[in-house]
Formats: C-alpha cells, sequence, structure tokens
C-alpha cells in the first residue's frame, strides 16, 4: 500500500532510511529516537523556564570553570538517562561531567555507539530568552564488544563521525542530524509531540552574506583574521555585499542561521585563548561534520576540525566554519588553511 504522508516524523524518517539497508540493525535509528526523547523533555522545561524554578545557576561550578545553570543538569540528566537506559550506546562524552562515562552493563557493554553532546549549549542565554541548543555526535567503537567501552572510543577524530546533529530551542523547537547521506531537519509540532520532517536534504548555500564573529575580541584576533574581518565590513554591492554581521552568542543559533541561509561563523584564538573558547568533541566536531555534509567546511586555521586527533575530552578548538566560498576566501585572505 503505498501511503502518501506528506510529512514524515523522525521515527518514520529513520526507519525508512533502514529500511534500505536490509542488513542494518536499527541501532542508529533507537539511537536517534532516544536523543529526540531528551530533547523533547528539555524543551518543555526550556519553554516554561521563566516560570518555574529552574532559571538561574546551581550553584556549582563545572570542569570548565562555569557557573552551572539549573536547566544545564537537567538536560545533562536527560541526555545520559536516555541513552544509558537505551539499547544503543555503550558510553557517552558531555560537556558537563569531567571525563567520559562507561555505562558497563551487558546491554551496553554490546552497543556498538559512543556519544559526545553539550546538552545546553548557550546555556549563559537561557535566562535571558535567548535560543540555545543540544550539540551531539555519535562514533561506532573501536573496542571490542561486549566489553565496557574504553578512552579510545572517546578520543576518535571527527571523520569518524557515523551522525551528528543538533537541537535547537527557538521560536521553533528543531531536530536537524546527518549522516553522511545528508542533512535533514525535523520541526517539533506540539500537537502529535512528534519532530517531523520540515527541512529535508539541507544544503548550506555556498556563500552568504552573514559574518558571525565576536567582534569584543577583534584586538586580540591574529592580523590575517582581523584583515579578514576588516574586508566583512567592506564588502558593498559590486563585491559580494554588503555583509551583515550577525552574532547571538549561542553557536547553535548562529550556525544554524548560516546552514540555511548561508553564512561565516569564526570563534578564532585569541590572545588570552590562543585554542579558542569552543571544544572539539561536542561543538566543533558535530557541526563540522553536518556542515561538510551539507557543503560547507571547517578549519581550525591549520586543518580540516575533522581531522584533529583528539588529545582530551574538553580540549579547545579554535573554530570557522561555513559556506565555501566564504570559507575559500577567508582562507585567501587571513593566510589560515
Ligand atoms: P563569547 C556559549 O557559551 C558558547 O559556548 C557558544 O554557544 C557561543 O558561540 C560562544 O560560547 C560565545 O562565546 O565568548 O563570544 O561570549
Amino acid at each position: 500500500m503505498n501511503v502518501n504522508r506528506a510529512v514524515l516524523t523522525l521515527d518514520e524518517f529513520t526507519l525508512q532510511q533502514l529500511r534500505q539497508f536490509p542488513t542494518a540493525t536499527g541501532e542508529l535509528s533507537r539511537l536517534l529516537r532516544d536523543l529526540a526523547l531528551a530533547a523533547k523533555r528539555v524543551n518543555v522545561e526550556v519553554n516554561k523556564a521563566g516560570l518555574v524554578d529552574i532559571l538561574g545557576d546551581d550553584g556549582s561550578i563545572n570542569v570548565q570553570g562555569e557557573d552551572v545553570k539549573k536547566l544545564d543538569v537537567f538536560a545533562n540528566n536527560q541526555f545520559v538517562g536516555v541513552l544509558k537506559h537505551g539499547i544503543s550506546c555503550a558510553g557517552i562524552g558531555s560537556e558537563e561531567l569531567d571525563d567520559f562515562v562507561v555505562f558497563d552493563d551487558e546491554i551496553s557493554n554490546n552497543s556498538k555507539y559512543v556519544v559526545h553532546f553539550d546538552p545546553l549549549d548557550g546555556s549563559g542565554n537561557i535566562d535571558v530568552n535567548v535560543s540555545i541548543g543540544t550539540i551531539f555526535g555519535v562514533y561506532r567503537r573501536v573496542s571490542e564488544l561486549g566489553k565496557p567501552c574504553t578512552r579510545e572510543d572517546f578520543l576518535q577524530p571527527g571523520n569518524k563521525q557515523v551522525a551528528a546533529g543538533y537541537v535547537i530551542y527557538g521560536s521553533s523547537t528543531m531536530f536537524v542530524y546527518a549522516t553522511r547521506r545528508g542533512v535533514n531537519g525535523f520541526t517539533l509540532d506540539p500537537s502529535i509531540g512528534e519532530f517531523s520532517l520540515s527541512h529535508p536534504d539541507i544544503k548550506c548555500p555556498p556563500t552568504g552574506k552573514f559574518y558571525s564573529v565576536n567582534h569584543g575580541n577583534f584586538f586580540q584576533y591574529n592580523e590575517g583574521v582581523r584583515k579578514y574581518i576588516d574586508g566583512c565590513q567592506r564588502k558593498t554591492k559590486e563585491n559580494g555585499g554588503p555583509y551583515t554581521q550577525r552574532y547571538i552568542g549561542s553557536m547553535v543559533a548562529d550556525v544554524h542561521r548560516n546552514l540555511i541561509k548561508g553564512g561565516i561563523f569564526m570563534y578564532p584564538g585569541t590572545t588570552d585563548k590562543p585554542n579558542g573558547k569552543l571544544r572539539l568533541l561536542y561543538e566543533a566536531n558535530p557541526f563540522a561534520f553536518i556542515l561538510e555534509v551539507a557543503g560547507g567546511c571547517a578549519t581550525d586555521g591549520t586543518q580540516r576540525i575533522l581531522d584533529i586527533q583528539p588529545e582530551s575530552l574538553h580540549q579547545r578548538t579554535p573554530l570557522f566554519i561555513g559556506s565555501k566560498e566564504m570559507m575559500d576566501e577567508l582562507k585567501e585572505v587571513s593566510g589560515l588553511k
């Protein structure tokens, strides 16, 4: 029976993909469903954050030395919970936790995947109602199935990701994920409580008018970066401009806009923070995977983000990411690679 479904839910979509690979086990589909369930639970709290005692700090400091927001803790608990009690994940790395977490039970030890995530990125914006997000990257284990996952599983380069995605809790709540087959976006339909396909086969426009960078750090950037930013400000209709500077201060929101409309996002190294602020494993790598599948690119200024060999869970990296032609111009003007 040929059911003409105008809109596919996330589950229907992943099962449709699964049917095209009869040998697939369905573990990745179940993993994505687990992540979407946690996202729906976080979304409920984000949407009413101003009404219940979940705003503000929980009084602790995380491994990054940042004030932990109550919603950070709630979000982390939701994602750890669904992954630990699911059947598709052997362990996790989280922005909120000091070290990797090995689930080490019989089911988890036989699971194929490990997941890195930032449960609630941009949490400094929670109290002022600016869009925030969740970011995740999925890796196939390199360690022996049937045994607990190991450090090597968590320290794979981003080019080993089998899937990556993000949730943006904004004017609507979207779940966007990429596999090597493409990038697809799903908008939460509150009437049925399901993420429904709204942005099929997302491609990043080869160029755009948005450049995103924290101008407050301008004089801390190296000469090449300053030269490129200066050039962005001098763009006119005659040379591909004028550009618009948009910087929300929430990476998920800034990169999502550039993915859809075209643009470039930069968090360069500074004199204070030579490796920048953003973390490789659960911020840069997932977005670099998504943008490359969508036709964009991402670099740390010396190499592809996805080729960086991680050394530790919370290591930081400079990040330049976005539309291919804008990234090419950045490299040409700044001397970055
Ligand atoms: P700055 C949020 O804290 C975050 O990690 C990213 O979401 C965002 O892009 C960046 O930091 C903003 O940092 O230093 O410009 O405020």
